[in-house]
């Protein structure tokens, strides 16, 4: 076993940030596993995601990253940004969550990267212009509530003929989609889509899903966004990734 270091965001302050999508992804993997994991916070609702010590882990100043301390090769720690990349590597590491034939690890390729092209990318942008848009724009809600409209057709034709994305087994495919598949949030109605429903309340009774969800909430424990911390988050431009701030100069 080795120990997992995860980056989070946190929201324990009156500055608070609502998606907290991302990293439980990685959390519902090590519950999965049993992996042993310390949960770092990362206030991004502070710009603490532009710490210079976070940003050499993720220089993209997103959340989640992750450091295993004891990688297989023995070297010293390693470091990993994007969640997809954080799910692969940790499915490779343990052997667990993904297929090892050529074909089964290609369901599962396809729908993980599906998640971070599709599902994260446009939902993400449905929160944003639905809930955090200081000013209504119908074009673009128009546009993300349709495209989360379609991913969830996609996804509800998927999994018609299968338990979960990639067959049989439950995958790093399942643990990127599930924290992203929220009906109420993104206005959808999901007695439309049956098979997405079915696929949702069997993750959610996984007796990991339920740990990591208690785990998570006990940091992340409420959830407001401020004008403050929408500047942070959503006023970011080249000058902010050119010229990281330290902690507490926003
Ligand atoms: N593609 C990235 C997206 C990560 C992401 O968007 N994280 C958000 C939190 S859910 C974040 O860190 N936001 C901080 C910021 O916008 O500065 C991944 O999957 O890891």
């Amino acid at each position: 076993m080795q120990t997992i270091w995860c980056s989070v965001l946190y929201s324990r302050v009156r500055y608070l940030f609502l998606d907290d999508t991302q990293w439980y992804k990685i959390l519902l993997f090590a519950e999965e596993a049993g992996l042993p994991y310390t949960i770092k916070p990362v206030n991004i609702s502070k710009g603490e995601q532009f710490d210079p010590a976070y940003l050499r882990i993720s220089p993209n100043n997103r959340i989640p990253a992750l450091l295993d301390h004891a990688p297989a090769s023995g070297d010293g720690p390693i470091s990993i940004f994007e969640s997809g990349a954080i799910l692969l590597y940790l499915a490779e590491k343990t052997g667990q969550f993904i297929a090892s034939d050529l074909r089964g690890r290609v369901e599962v390729l396809q729908w993980l990267f599906w998640q971070m092209g599709n599902l994260g990318p446009m939902a993400g942008q449905n929160h944003h212009f639905v809930h955090y848009a200081p000013e209504k724009v119908p074009y673009a809600t128009d546009r993300y509530l349709n495209e989360t409209n379609r991913l969830y057709a996609v996804l509800n034709k998927r999994l018609a003929d299968r338990r979960f994305l990639a067959g049989d087994a439950y995958t790093i495919a399942d643990m990127a989609s599930y924290p992203w598949v929220l009906p109420e949030r993104q206005s959808q109605n999901i007695d439309d889509f049956p098979n997405v429903k079915r696929w949702k309340a069997e993750i959610a009774a996984r007796p990991a899903t339920i740990r990591a969800y208690e785990k998570g909430k006990a940091v992340n424990t409420a959830a407001v966004v401020t004008k403050k911390s929408m500047k942070v988050l959503f006023g970011q431009t080249s000058a902010s990734a050119a010229q990281p701030r330290t902690r507490g100069k926003r």
